[in-house]
C-alpha cells in the first residue's frame, strides 16, 4: 500500500510510472508483482497512450502486425484473446489494452486526466517528487518514463496556420467525436504513416483533398486480411516456439529474415522476388526483401527502383506519378505500408502539391496559400506532421536530477544515456524505448517487457545490497553512445533526414539515436547486469526513508 504524509498533500510509493500506454500499464503489471507500491499517471482518460490518441480514419498497427504485435507475459492472455486482422484497426488494439487493464485489475493503480507537469529528484532523501496538472504530488523511489516514442505531437509553425479558422486535428492527437469529412475540402499536410494511412479514407468521403507533400515516400501494399481461425489456433498451440522465435529475432516477430544479399542474385531473380512480396503485401515485404537493403547502396537501389516502378504503373497521370517519386534510400525513413494511398490519386478529388517546388507561403482563415499554385480554399485542416520522436517526450517531461540539473540541460548536444534507459546525475530514473533503446525498431510491447524485466531486477539488486540509487556514469554513457554510432553508421540510416535523426524537429541533436543491434541489445543489457551492473554507480541507502517498500 502507499503511505500517505500527515498533510495528505504527498503520496508516497515505491514507483512512479508516467504513461499508461503499452509500456507503463506492463511497468505497472510487473513492479505491482515484485511487491512494489506503483501509481500510473496518464493525461488521457484511459488506457492505451498512443492507441488512445492515434484513433484517425485508417489508423493501423504499420508493422509486422497481429497476432504477434501483442504482451507476451501471460499465456492465458494469449489463448482468449482472439485477433482479428494481419493490421489490427486502432480500435482493436485498443479494445486488447482495455481487457488487459480490466483482466490483471490495472485501473485501480492508475489516475487518468492527471498531467505529471514536473519531476525532481531530491539527494537527502533519494527520492523523485512529480506535481501533477491536478494537484497531486507523489513521491517514490523509482520513477519510470513510460511516456512513448512517438507521443509528442509536431505542429508546423506555418504563418497564419492559428488563423484557420476551418476545423483542425493532428493525427495524433485525433477527436474522439466522429469527424465528418462529407461535403467538405480537405487539406493534409504530411505523407507519413498517418498521412498515408489516412489520406484514402478521408478521399472516400471528402469532396476535395488536397495533399501537401514534401517528401514523397516508399509505400508497399499493407496486404491486409483477416486472421484464420486455424492461424489463431497455431499462434495459441505453437506458442512457446513463437515467442522463442520472437526473442532471437532483430525485431522481436517470428519470421525468419531472407539472409541473403540482393547483390547474390541477377535482376531478374531479384524482380521476381520482389514481385511475389509485393503481391503478398505486408511489413514483411521489407524485411524479407534482402538483408543487405539498409546497408549496402547498390541492393538499395534494386528496391527503390523496383517500388518506383509500382508508383508509375499504380498513378495514372504521369506529371502526379513523377511528384510522388521518392529519391532517398529505401527503408532510411520509417517504412510504410499502405490501403489505396497510390491509388487514391486516380480520384478526380484528390490533388498533389509538391510543397519542394511550391512550398506553403501561408494560411488564412479560409485557405492555404502555396508560391504557385496560390490560394487553395479549406475547410479543414490534417496535421499528418508527426512527432518529436523518441527523445521529444522525455524533454517534454523534462525532469530535473542532482543538483536541479534538467534533462534539457543534460541533453543540449545529444540525448546521454546508457543502455537507452538510465542517464547519469538522474539516480532511479528508467526510461522506457527511450534514445538509445532499439525502441521503435523491435517489436513494441516486447521490448516494454524486455526493458521492464531487466528493471524490475536492477530494482531487486538495490533492495538485496541495501543500495539507495543506481545511475551510470557519464564514461559508461559515452561507451554506448559509440557503440550505437557504429552500428548505425555501418548501414545508411543515418545518411537520410527522418524522425530516426531528429531531423524533422528544427534545432533538436542530429544523429541516429536507436539502437540497431536489435536482439543483440537485450543480450548485452543481461551482461550488464550479470557482471554486476557494470558501468553503473551505486549509493547505499540513506536509511531515512520511512516510505521504503511497503507493497
Ligand atoms: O509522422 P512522420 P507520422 N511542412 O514524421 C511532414 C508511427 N505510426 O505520424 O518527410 C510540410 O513519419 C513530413 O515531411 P518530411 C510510425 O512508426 C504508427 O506519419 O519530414 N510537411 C512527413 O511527410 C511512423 O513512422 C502507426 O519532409 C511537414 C510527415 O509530415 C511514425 O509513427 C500509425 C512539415 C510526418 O511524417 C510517425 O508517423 C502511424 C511541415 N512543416 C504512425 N512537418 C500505427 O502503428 C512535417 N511534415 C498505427
Amino acid at each position: 500500500m502507499a503511505a500517505r504524509d500527515e498533510s495528505g498533500a504527498t503520496e508516497h510509493y515505491d514507483a512512479v510510472v508516467i504513461g499508461a500506454g503499452v509500456s507503463g500499464m506492463y511497468a505497472l503489471y510487473h513492479l505491482r508483482g515484485m511487491g512494489l507500491s506503483v501509481r500510473v499517471y496518464d493525461g488521457a482518460t484511459d488506457v492505451g497512450g498512443t492507441w488512445w490518441y492515434n484513433r484517425y480514419p485508417g489508423a493501423r498497427v504499420d508493422g509486422p502486425g497481429s497476432p504477434f504485435y501483442c504482451y507476451t507475459f501471460s499465456k492465458e492472455l494469449m489463448q482468449e484473446w482472439d485477433w482479428k486482422e494481419t493490421q489490427s484497426e486502432w480500435s482493436e488494439v485498443l479494445a486488447y489494452l482495455e481487457h488487459v487493464a480490466d483482466r490483471f485489475d490495472l485501473r485501480r493503480d492508475i489516475q487518468f486526466e492527471t498531467w505529471v507537469r514536473d519531476a525532481r529528484y531530491d539527494e537527502a532523501t533519494q527520492r523523485w517528487t512529480v506535481e501533477t496538472d491536478t494537484g497531486v504530488r507523489a513521491s517514490c523511489r523509482f520513477l519510470i518514463c513510460a511516456v512513448g516514442a512517438l507521443s509528442t505531437a509536431n505542429r508546423p509553425d506555418i504563418p497564419g496556420i492559428h488563423d484557420f479558422a476551418g476545423e483542425c486535428y493532428h493525427t495524433g492527437r485525433w477527436p474522439h467525436e466522429p469527424v465528418s469529412f462529407e461535403g467538405k475540402r480537405v487539406a493534409v499536410i504530411g505523407t507519413g504513416s498517418s498521412g498515408i494511412q489516412s489520406i484514402p479514407e478521408i478521399a472516400k468521403e471528402a469532396a476535395h483533398v488536397t495533399v501537401l507533400q514534401r517528401t514523397p515516400q516508399y509505400s508497399v501494399p499493407a496486404g491486409n486480411r483477416p486472421i484464420t481461425p486455424e492461424e489463431m489456433a497455431n499462434a495459441r498451440a505453437n506458442w512457446e516456439s513463437f515467442l522463442a522465435k520472437m526473442n532471437a529475432n532483430p525485431g522481436g516477430f517470428p519470421f525468419d529474415n531472407n539472409p541473403r544479399s540482393a547483390l547474390d542474385e541477377s535482376p531478374e531473380e531479384r524482380r521476381a522476388r520482389y514481385e511475389a512480396l509485393w503481391q503478398r503485401g505486408g511489413f514483411t515485404f521489407y524485411l524479407d526483401g534482402y538483408n543487405d537493403i539498409p546497408i549496402h547502396e547498390e541492393a538499395n537501389a534494386s528496391l527503390a527502383d523496383f517500388i518506383r516502378a509500382k508508383i508509375r504503373e499504380v498513378v495514372r497521370d504521369p506529371e502526379t506519378a513523377e511528384k510522388l517519386m521518392p529519391d532517398y534510400f529505401v527503408m532510411t525513413k520509417r517504412p510504410i505500408l499502405d490501403n489505396g494511398y497510390f491509388e487514391a490519386f486516380n480520384r478526380d478529388n484528390v490533388t498533389l502539391v509538391d510543397l519542394r517546388e511550391d512550398p506553403i507561403e501561408r494560411f488564412t482563415p479560409t485557405s492555404v496559400v502555396t508560391r504557385t499554385t496560390g490560394e487553395h480554399p479549406i475547410d479543414m485542416l490534417v496535421l499528418a506532421t508527426g512527432f518529436d520522436a523518441i527523445s521529444g517526450s522525455m524533454l517534454r517531461l523534462n525532469p530535473k536530477g542532482r543538483g536541479g540539473m534538467s534533462l534539457e540541460e543534460r541533453w543540449q548536444d545529444r540525448f546521454h544515456n546508457h543502455l537507452g534507459m538510465t542517464i547519469a546525475g538522474f539516480p532511479n530514473l528508467f526510461m522506457i524505448h527511450g534514445p538509445g533503446s532499439p525502441g521503435v525498431f523491435y517489436n513494441m510491447p516486447l521490448g516494454a517487457e524486455r526493458q521492464l524485466g531487466w528493471i524490475g531486477d536492477c530494482i531487486r539488486h538495490l533492495e538485496k545490497h541495501g543500495l539507495g540509487t543506481v545511475e551510470p556514469t557519464p564514461d559508461s554513457e559515452e561507451a554506448w553512445h559509440d557503440e550505437l554510432t557504429a552500428l548505425a553508421n555501418a548501414t545508411l540510416f543515418p545518411r537520410t533526414a527522418s524522425w530516426w535523426t531528429g531531423a524533422n524537429i528544427e534545432g533538436k541533436p542530429r544523429y541516429f539515436s536507436a539502437y540497431l543491434g536489435g536482439s543483440i541489445y537485450y543480450q548485452r543489457i543481461a551482461d550488464v547486469a550479470a557482471r554486476d551492473y557494470e558501468g553503473f554507480a551505486f549509493e547505499p541507502a540513506h536509511g531515512t526513508d520511512d516510505t521504503r517498500a511497503s507493497g
